[in-house]
Parts: C-alpha cells; sequence; structure tokens
C-alpha cells in the first residue's frame, strides 16, 4: 500500500524528495502494487512533443490492484454502498468479492459481443452500480472506456462516440434524477443514426420504460450476464496502454479526448486519494461526482477501490426528495469522509438551515471540495454547519487533465484557509507566468498556473489528435504544461486558483465550452449567430449568458428564448442551458470578424462602460445597443 504522510514536517520531506528524485520516488510508490512485471525505466519525458512514459515497460491490470489483490484480506467488507435516487428504494451493498465477480462476468459478456483489447467501449449509464462494475470490466479484458455524462444529450454523446470510433455502447433502458426520468436509450437511438462505427449496444434496464432494441444490434444486459461465467483472467496491460479516454470542453466546439494510460493513473490516484482524504481501514467514504466527469473515475471509482475503501455511489441529486437528501444519507451510513463541489453546497446554503438541523451528522471527519474555486462564506458555512467546526476542509484542485488532485491540504496535516488549495501535492511542480511567459517567482504574485515536471498521471494525448494536446496544453508556453486556470500564491505560498482564463465556463461545476453551447443554439432555425460568456453567478459560480441573432424579426421573445432552451436540451443536454438570452440586432466584432468576448463579459456583468480599447471595433454603435437591452 501506498505511503501515507501523518506530519507537516513528513509532508515537506517528501515534496523536498519527489523534487530531487522524483523517479526513485514513485518507483517507491509504484513497489506497493501487483505488476505481473516489473517496469524498466520509471519515467522517460519531454514537454514539446509531448512525449511522457511512466513505468515503460512494466505489466500490470488495474483491476487487479483494485480488486483481486483485496480478496484475500477484504474479499467480504463492503466495496461499494449504492443510495438510490428514490430514498424507499433498497439500499445495495457490494463486497469486494462480489464486486469481482459481477466485473469478471460483465468482461466476458462484453467479450461474447466482440469486445477486444484496445477497442473503445462507450459507457452512458446512470448512477448505478453497474456503471462501475462496466468501467472496470473494460478495464479486464483492456478495452478503452469513454464515459459519456448522462446528462447530455444526442449530439454531444454522438460526437464523443465518433471521435473515439466507439464499436460498443453501454447504457440503460433510463435513468432516475431527482423527480425526472432521462431517457438515456432513446438519446443512445438517436446518437447512433450518426455513428457507422458501434456494432453492439448493450442496454441495462433501470426504469422500466418501453424502449426499441434494434435486431442484431441491442442486447439486454441481464441476459449477457446470465451466459457469461465469472471466470476472467486479466488481460495483461502495459503500463502505457491506454486505460480510458474522457471528452472534456475545449475552446472549439469539438469536445477533447483526453486520455489516460494504466500504471502511472494507478500510482497518482491511490497515493492522491490515501494521503489527501488520510483515509482510514473501515471508513465510509461518498464523493458524490458523476462517474461522467473525471472526479467520479478517480475518485468514486478508482482511487477507493485501489485503496481497498467503502466509497459510497448515490444515484440521485442533492435536493431530492428534498434539500436534506445530503445529510441524510450522511447520517444514514455513517459517512465519515464527505467530497462534493461548492455548487452544491452553495445551493443547499441558500435551502436554509432547517434542512440540515434534524441530522447529526457526527460520523463526519473528513470535508472535501472539488470543482471550482469556493468562496470564504459557502467554505465557513460548510465548516461551521456541515462540519461542526471539527472537521478539516480539503479544497482539492486539479482537471480533467491532470487525471488526479494537484493542489490540495492534506486532511489534518496542511493548515487550512478559506477559498485557498493550499499547496502542491509530491511531485506537482507548480509555476505562475506572466503574459509573456516569464515565470513569477517568489511569493504574492498572481499569474497564469503551469506545471514544469510531469507527475505520473498527466495527460499522454487527446484522442485520435496529438497536435491538439500540444496546441491546448504545451504551446502556450515552452517546455511547460498550461492548465488554463489563473492563480495567486499569498505570502505564505498558498495557491489560491482563480479560475479559468480561455473560453471553457464552470457552469455548477461542469465544465463546459461556450462554442459548444453556441453550436446547439444554432440548431434554432431562426438563429442566425450567437455569442455565449460566463457571468458571475451566486450559487452556479458562473452561469450562461447568450447573446443571439435571430433570422426573423421576432416579436415573441419569451416564446423565442423558451425554444432556444428546448432546442439546446434536446441536442446538447439541459446542462448547457443558457440562464439569460439576449436578441441583439449584431456583436461586437473586429475587422477581421473576431467576436470581442471581454465586452460581451463587461456587459453580461452588468457594467455600462469602461469597455476597455475598443478601437478595433467594426461597428462601435452595437455596443451601446447590446448595452441598452442587456438582460438583468
Ligand atoms: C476535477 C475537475 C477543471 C477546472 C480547473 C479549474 C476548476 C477544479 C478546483 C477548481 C478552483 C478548485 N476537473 N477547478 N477544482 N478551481 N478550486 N478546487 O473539476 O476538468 O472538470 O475541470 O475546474 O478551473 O481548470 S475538470
Amino acid at each position: 500500500m501506498a505511503y501515507r504522510i501523518t506530519s507537516f514536517n513528513e509532508y515537506k520531506q517528501e515534496y523536498q524528495k519527489s523534487v530531487e528524485h522524483p523517479e526513485a520516488f514513485w518507483a517507491e510508490k509504484a513497489e506497493a502494487f501487483v505488476w505481473i512485471k516489473k517496469w524498466d525505466t520509471v519515467l522517460e519525458w519531454n514537454f514539446t512533443e509531448p512525449n511522457v512514459k511512466w513505468f515503460s515497460g512494466g505489466k500490470l491490470n488495474i483491476t487487479e490492484n483494485c480488486l483481486d489483490r483485496h480478496l484475500a484480506e477484504r474479499g467480504d467488507q463492503v466495496a461499494m454502498i449504492w443510495e438510490p435516487n428514490n430514498p424507499d428504494e433498497t439500499v445495495r451493498k457490494i463486497t469486494y468479492r462480489q464486486l469481482h465477480g459481477d466485473v469478471c462476468r460483465f468482461a466476458n459478456a462484453l467479450k461474447n459481443n466482440g469486445a477486444k483489447k484496445g477497442d473503445r467501449i462507450c459507457i452512458y449509464m446512470p448512477m448505478v452500480p453497474e456503471l462501475a462494475v462496466a468501467v472496470l470490466a473494460c478495464a479486464r479484458i483492456g478495452a478503452i472506456h469513454s464515459v459519456v455524462f448522462g446528462g447530455f444529450s444526442f449530439n454531444s454523446l454522438s460526437e464523443r462516440i465518433q471521435d473515439a470510433a466507439c464499436n460498443i455502447v453501454v447504457t440503460a433502458d433510463g435513468g432516475f434524477r431527482g423527480a425526472k426520468d432521462i431517457p438515456l436509450k432513446k438519446i443512445v437511438d438517436e446518437a447512433l443514426l450518426t455513428c457507422p462505427s458501434v456494432k453492439k449496444v448493450i442496454v441495462l434496464k433501470r426504469t422500466g420504460i418501453a424502449i426499441n432494441m434494434a435486431d442484431g444490434r441491442d442486447v439486454w444486459w441481464e441476459s449477457e450476464v446470465r451466459k457469461a461465467s465469472t471466470d476472467c483472467p486479466a488481460e495483461v496491460m502495459d503500463s502505457e496502454d491506454m486505460l480510458f479516454i474522457l471528452y472534456t470542453s475545449g475552446s472549439t466546439g469539438k469536445p477533447k479526448g483526453v486520455v489516460h494510460t494504466t500504471g502511472g493513473y494507478m500510482v497518482y490516484v491511490d497515493y492522491t486519494f490515501k494521503n489527501v482524504f488520510q483515509y482510514n481501514d473501515g471508513d465510509v467514504y461518498w464523493c458524490t461526482a458523476d462517474v461522467g466527469w473525471v472526479t467520479g473515475h478517480s475518485y468514486l471509482i478508482y482511487g477507493p477501490l485501489l485503496a481497498g475503501a467503502i466509497t459510497l455511489m448515490f444515484e440521485g441529486i442533492p435536493v431530492f426528495p428534498d434539500a436534506g437528501r445530503f445529510w441524510k444519507v450522511i447520517d444514514k451510513h455513517q459517512v465519515n469522509i464527505f467530497y462534493t463541489a461548492p455548487t452544491a453546497i452553495r445551493s443547499l446554503e441558500a435551502h436554509g438551515l432547517d434542512y440540515v438541523k434534524p441530522y447529526k451528522l457526527d460520523s463526519l471527519r473528513v470535508l472535501g471540495t472539488v470543482g471550482e474555486p469556493i468562496n470564504e462564506e459557502a467554505w465557513l458555512w460548510y465548516h461551521e454547519n456541515i462540519g461542526k467546526g471539527q472537521c478539516p476542509i480539503v479544497d482539492t484542485w486539479w482537471q480533467t487533465e491532470t487525471g488526479g488532485i494537484m493542489i490540495s491540504p492534506l486532511v489534518g496535516i496542511t493548515e487550512t484557509k478559506p477559498s485557498f488549495a493550499t499547496l502542491p501535492l509530491p511531485g506537482v511542480q507548480p509555476v505562475l507566468m506572466d503574459e509573456g511567459g516569464k515565470e513569477l517567482k517568489g511569493n504574492n504574485v498572481e499569474g497564469r498556473l503551469c506545471m514544469k515536471f510531469p507527475w505520473p498521471s498527466i495527460i499522454r494525448t487527446t484522442y485520435g489528435n496529438h497536435e491538439r494536446c500540444h496546441d491546448n496544453y504545451f504551446s502556450h508556453y515552452k517546455g511547460y504544461y498550461f492548465t488554463g486556470d489563473g492563480c495567486k500564491r499569498d505570502e505564505n505560498g498558498y495557491y489560491r486558483i482563480t479560475g479559468r482564463v480561455d473560453d471553457v465556463i464552470k457552469v455548477s461545476g461542469h465544465l463546459l465550452g461556450t462554442a459548444e453551447i453556441e453550436n446547439a443554439i444554432n440548431q434554432h432555425p431562426d438563429i442566425v449567430e450567437s455569442a455565449v460568456v460566463g457571468f458571475p453567478h451566486d450559487i452556479k459560480g458562473w452561469g450562461i449568458y447568450a447573446f443571439v441573432i435571430c433570422r426573423n424579426e421576432r416579436k415573441d421573445v419569451d416564446t423565442l428564448r423558451k425554444e432556444i432552451l428546448e432546442t439546446v436540451t434536446k441536442y446538447m443536454g439541459a446542462i448547457g442551458k443558457p440562464d439569460k438570452i439576449q436578441v441583439v440586432p449584431g456583436l461586437p466584432k473586429t475587422r477581421s470578424g473576431k467576436i470581442m468576448r471581454r465586452i460581451l463579459r463587461k456587459i453580461s456583468e452588468g457594467e455600462t462602460a469602461n469597455f476597455g480599447d475598443t478601437s478595433t471595433l467594426l461597428d462601435p454603435a452595437v455596443v451601446e445597443e447590446i448595452k441598452n437591452g442587456a438582460v438583468k
């Protein structure tokens, strides 16, 4: 088992060792796992192509480390607790032995349906244990999973399936989310009209709604599993074989398929899980993230299972049946470690303390946040009302591309400071850059956050397009990985992430590309062009403000707005719905046709003057008109 730091002094020593002797440092951590064959080289790297390889020549299977190796010691211990959307439905508790059997059986079902090592398999499922089973079954046979969040609709799903040329889709008839049912299979059917690579669809029965089953293509999970054996030897994988692709929004409309590989990801996620949360044997750990996002991959499935932990999966949403649900679940399952997003905290805070008071919350020892900056007020509310002033809060900064937590306090070890992610984990070497590419040394500085040395779970490529990986992350500052975030380093060397500096926005902790939302809006037949920006939002962190140009003079703006929301929901998913829509006569463009988003951002924030340099504007009058019609 990976090394666990126990004091701040030890943290400092570990950190220093990780910078001075990174290879020895990570080799020592990697020793703790089951390898079919040990690696030849710990690290080879350059940030120019980029090309990063960890534990080259090593052979392993991550599921042997998540499951098989725990069987002797903790086969009958619960691996996963599942809390259903509807509180009256039965809770499921799955032991390591059962999970191992389920994974092997579904792995064989995948094989029986033609899956082989290296295939890409899309998983589009609700938050049920079978989702984790499907993920691990792919890893078992060396197929590359590409999980798509169930909140995305057919076009987003189709784009992601096409980009990876998946041959199998694993889904369910539908999913329960609060009072709503999501017709997942119907959305898959629509997506597959444009996905010729898909040969099989495996469908889990969850909601029981009527669905179409395409002859020869669609099969039921239950019947496939019934036919399959529970004996499935783990495929031998190279350290650098792809483990998964996870799509993340970029500044162009097309999402990027972030690729993670096997060995380094495993070592890093395990190390960070244990050290950040200070997990103790027997603790009940609950990460509220959906497996459709990286947090669900690394800290709901892989990290906790590698550590032999008890991981809780919740199918529902924080406000169903009421805004006390999270706290009720914590008491019900005696949760010790709770990891959620600032958006959820702010929204539950807004519902008032009456939803918190009925619950004891005395099992809690550790609180965590992830996904966006947490403001001081929400931090204090969380600390006082949920943690009762007793639980350290770990504000964990990281990204889909980093695979695991990068900057965060260690529970009980690092002194916390509201709204600061505090210090880099061992192995992480952050630097702040000014816009000209000069490194800002010393403390009390603010710049753009970059990394100057690889850590084991760094992004390896963007699927099918290595140049895009280079251009996005390794071209802004030569020789560095660029995060896309702005950041401050205070007088004590503590880091505070200030937010994105590019054209993606974090809406309720979900990373969305403005171009992706614009594409969806433009599907409306009356919309000629649109421009989307983020505006500060009390609960969501950022809200979505859309400026749209309409083809015909439409008088019924309210109806148009409703139609646009429906279009976005149908095409992309409800997560892309604008909070504000303004019909404008034109957009502020430069003579070369580039939209000046800076001006739109100011208008969306309610600014009426001080638009900065507008001398390159083609038609300054349009700014006046947009400003006068701004949606409050
Ligand atoms: C894990 C995840 C990544 C972006 C990242 C930041 C923002 C994440 C924090 C944060 C401030 C945090 N992956 N972000 N965590 N900002 N404090 N603790 O969210 O790929 O979906 O998003 O999220 O902007 O670049 S992600």
